[in-house]
């Protein structure tokens, strides 16, 4: 016999579903606003952030977020994957378009560091291996070898930096310590070098010595998408980027193999080698950023960034700065601030009260501690997003330098926040 027990009432359950969240957690949706708010009246100078379309917005914060499917597209181990399948593969086939390449694209890491470590594991490399990457303090990053990362910790290291004077990187001491230390991989990329990088040279090097050439263009991807830096496709066995800096998507990883056997080891180190169930929210966020980069708009964009820290770098110069290398070719430079008397540590923070946001950063050979730095790092991609151009450039750099050089001057410091909020409000986000 039928139970005769009335069915569950959808009003409660539904009435939570669907609450705003400024409804249904009005401290939390405090917390967002205020984020907003300061995003909208903060000059941006972090090179690795950015600001996102709203539609890269919604992407992610659609139903797909409540989506499991672990496996990838066709062999998943959770039933109704159709439609997410078809969010993965556009991803996939928009990035391969846009980076105009035939490589494999593995478009699940979570982040950046998630698909440098699946890299390493495909690579074939056991742990104690050699590796060679640029050092953390001559710009490198954490994944490329630093004591304290996996990188580090799991393999034997050597590392490149720069030269003391030029503050470039040397080639032919590249080489030379590929030739000596013999690595079974070479990292080419960074996190805070503002000079083309050379893929084919990188390429000769790891082709003498046997090792195999991964390239991490996390920072440069969108430069390399729209044609400003040369591309590393074609010189590299693995390409590696986060998907949120110049390329303006959502926060994650990607990861590119040239060979069909490097990529059936990316697949399966990433899922289920290090990660479960891909965020299909985020990947259908990836597939709408790099939809928006196959724009011309996009190529326009970044155009702008890269004229925009070019002519900041310029402006720095002139006013009696010290910019490390002596300018830029993308997107960031580094400023040596205690060229002024003032740590990277003092500068974010006098910055920070005027409304403007910088990191501090170790500089080549630097003799603060890590704590402090030398160096404030600059960048130009989340400016150029709200449509920063070349005149704003120049305006910010004014404003950081009379800032610093100004740092116990209430008055001056006064103008400098009026003067940096009143850039933001010619410019708005999200309005
Ligand atoms: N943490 C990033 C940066 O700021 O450059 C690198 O992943």
């Amino acid at each position: 016999m039928a139970s005769s027990a009335p069915l569950s009432s959808t009003l409660s359950t539904n009435h939570t579903v669907k609450r705003a969240l400024g409804v249904a957690d009005p401290e939390l949706a405090a917390i967002v606003a205020a984020e907003e708010h300061r995003q909208q009246y903060t000059i941006e100078l972090i090179a690795s952030e950015n600001i996102v379309s709203t539609a890269v917005l919604e992407a992610q914060g659609s139903v797909l977020t409540n989506k499991y499917a672990e496996g990838y597209p066709g062999k998943r181990y959770y039933g109704g994957c159709e439609e997410v399948d078809k969010a993965e593969e556009l991803a996939i086939r928009r990035a391969q378009q846009l980076f105009k390449t035939d490589y494999a694209v593995n478009v699940q890491p979570h982040s950046g560091s998630q698909a440098n470590m699946a890299v390493y594991m495909a690579a074939g490399l056991a742990k104690g291996d050699k590796v060679l990457g640029m050092s953390l303090d001559h710009g490198g990053h954490l994944t490329h070898g630093y004591k304290l990362n996996f990188s580090g910790l799991d393999y034997t290291i050597a590392s490149y930096g720069v030269t003391k004077d030029a503050q470039v990187i040397d080639y032919d001491e590249v080489a030379r310590i590929a030739a000596e230390f013999q690595p079974k991989l070479i990292i080419a990329g960074a996190s805070n070098y503002s000079r083309t990088l050379d893929f084919p040279r990188f390429a000769a090097i790891a082709k003498q010595v046997g090792a195999l050439l991964f390239v991490d263009m996390a920072h440069i991807a969108g430069l390399v998408a729209a044609g400003l830096h040369p591309s590393p496709f074609g010189h590299a066995d693995f390409v590696t980027t986060t998907t949120h800096k110049t390329l303006r998507g959502p926060r994650g990883g990607m990861i590119f193999s040239r060979s069909p056997e490097h990529a059936k080891k990316v697949n399966s180190r990433v899922f289920p080698g290090i990660q479960g169930g891909p965020l299909m929210h985020v990947i259908a966020a990836k597939a709408v950023s790099f939809g928006e980069a196959l724009r011309p708009e996009f190529t326009e964009y970044m155009g702008r960034v890269k004229a925009s820290s070019a002519a900041m770098a310029d402006e720095f110069k002139r006013l009696g700065w010290q910019v490390v290398s002596g300018g830029t070719d993308n997107h960031l430079f580094s400023l040596n601030v205690m060229s002024n008397g003032v740590t990277g540590k003092q500068a974010e923070d006098k910055l920070h009260e005027v409304g403007i946001t910088v990191n501090k950063n170790l500089i080549p050979f630097d003799t603060q501690p890590a704590q402090a730095g030398s160096g404030i790092r600059i960048g130009t991609p989340a400016v150029c997003s709200r449509g920063f151009g070349v005149p704003e450039a120049v305006e910010i750099a004014r404003l950081i330098d009379q800032t610093l050089k100004k740092r116990d001057d209430a008055a001056a410091l006064a103008d400098a926040k009026a003067r940096a909020r009143a850039m933001c409000e010619r410019f708005p986000i999200y309005r």
